[in-house]
């Protein structure tokens, strides 16, 4: 509050006491350290530590070398190293740093470069990193630049490729490791994949004829062969109506002798099929129409005729008796 005093020397006059307040704006502490200690420093713009409310105070972590800056933690998160806080608070901030990664490191042991592969190639190497083995997550493999699968295994590792889904020639086998930071280099390696192509056999179906009537024990056969070699035959197969698959006799000249007796008489699917080891040929069909004669059921019939006969000849025998 203050006043006015006005004097002529002699006589003098106090004005009015005239009163105001001030609004000052609360002020807030900002605290930041480092950790671990030595790891790096804090840059605070504007400087200071003790800020008026509203204050955005931009902080920077700055990493001595060695280290590398993590994230921020207190009243404070993140991994960006820059980071604009407003103070409207007492704040307390931490800068967390951490020595840098060494990104893991890898090799194909398995098969050699240049070789020549076929079926199932079995993949294998190794992995390792600087910073501990334990720090490895996972080990991936890519066939000629395509997706990148997880293998089995990490320190040692390995991946099954089927080469015989692929064409013959060269193929690259690629593989890297991850430590949940970085990956590895690639290692890579180039094959020549050889694989035998295999011609699945082809069969037919001689006899009976499509569409034939049949009766009793009938012999169905036919003729198989396989363009890589009929010595690569193994078996013939029939089935009947889609039942279970039947091994016939011979390949070549295979023959299957079927009882018509066991089918009810009407049409009926016969299937035949050939198989060289690795693939079936495609499966021959033929239909027969079973056409066997019905048993005499003649016994029910005799029995009433016996039966009814007995009858009439007792009939018979009461009239005359009661006649007499
Ligand atoms: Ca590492
Ligand atoms: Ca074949």
């Amino acid at each position: 509050s203050w006043y006015v005093i006005v004097s002529d020397g002699i006589k003098s006059t106090k004005s009015p006491t005239w009163t105001f307040t001030t609004k000052a704006k609360p002020q807030y502490t900002l605290t930041v350290s480092v950790n671990p200690e030595g790891a790096g420093n804090i840059s605070m713009n504007p400087a200071g530590g003790v800020y008026e409310e509203s204050t955005i105070v931009t902080l920077t972590a700055i990493a001595n070398e060695g280290y590398v800056f993590a994230y921020w933690s207190g009243d404070a998160s993140g991994t960006n190293p820059t980071i604009q806080i407003i103070m409207n608070s007492n704040k307390n901030i931490i800068a967390n740093f951490q020595l840098p990664n060494t990104p893991p490191q890898i090799e194909i042991t398995e098969p050699e470069n240049g070789t020549v592969v076929s079926g199932v190639l079995m993949i294998q190497g190794k992995a390792w990193d600087m910073d501990g083995n334990d720090t490895l997550q996972k080990v991936e493999i890519r066939i000629d630049g395509g997706e990148w699968k997880e293998a089995e295994g990490i320190t040692l590792w390995s991946y099954s490729w089927d080469t015989t889904k692929v064409a013959n020639g060269w193929h690259t086998i690629e593989a890297r490791a991850y430590d949940g930071i970085d990956y590895s280099n690639i290692a890579k390696i180039t094959v020549n994949v050889q694989n035998v192509e295999n011609n699945p056999p082809e069969i037919e179906i001689t006899e009976p004829m499509n569409g034939s009537v049949v009766k009793g024990s009938i012999v169905v056969k036919g003729k198989a062969w396989d363009k890589d070699g009929n010595e690569s035959l193994v078996k013939v197969e029939i089935r009947i109506d889609g039942g279970e698959w039947k091994e016939a006799t011979g390949t070549i000249n295979w023959a299957y002798t079927l009882d018509t007796t066991k089918l009810s008489n009407g049409w009926h699917t016969i299937e035949i099929r050939a198989y060289d080891g690795i693939d079936y040929s495609n499966i021959a069909t033929t239909k027969i129409n079973v056409q066997n004669e019905k048993e005499e059921k003649g016994m029910p019939w005799l029995i009433i005729g016996v039966v009814i006969a007995i009858i009439a000849i007792v009939a018979i025998a009461v009239l005359y008796l009661r006649k007499k």
